[in-house]
């Protein structure tokens, strides 16, 4: 009986530990599987309180936020550099390279349930009437969320 309780003690302390958050890397890429000027991944789910690095494994891209849910942090990352951000607030983050926005060098983050997908899909509308080229992309990694 001593064992069991013990046991059980134990098994209670291993569900207190909260779960810990991971770190997520996102590549800046001059061409990768999903075309040219693209973030890889360019759709990512996380959970809140993960970290994502967005890693400048080619030269001369950057990443910013572009529309980030109600309360979530937004970020700006400076050319060629590596930049991490904390996704707290749940909800789809959108964002982009400055200098290949217009090439469709844009990625989607979904952190836990999507409540803004709509205000994100608004947003995306009128990012994607500027693109010259990809022109479906930003569309193809919002269809990834649920
Ligand atoms: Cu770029």
């Amino acid at each position: 009986m001593r064992r069991l309780i013990s046991g059980l003690i134990t098994l209670a302390a291993v569900s207190a530990v909260p779960v810990q958050a991971a770190d997520h890397t996102v590549e800046m890429l001059n061409t990768g599987d999903e075309g040219t000027m693209v973030f890889s991944p360019g759709y990512l789910e996380v959970a809140p309180g993960d970290t994502v690095t967005f890693k400048p494994t080619d030269p001369a891209h950057n990443s910013q936020s572009v529309l980030v849910p109600d309360g979530g942090s937004e970020w700006k990352g400076e050319i060629s550099k590596e930049v991490t951000v904390t996704l707290d607030e749940p909800g789809v983050y959108v964002y982009k390279c400055q200098p290949h926005v217009a090439l469709a060098m844009v990625g989607v983050i979904q952190v836990g349930e999507p409540g803004n997908l709509d205000a994100a899909k608004n947003k995306a509308e009128e990012i994607a009437a500027s693109f010259a080229a990809n022109k479906d992309r930003l569309d193809g990694y919002l269809s990834q969320v649920e």
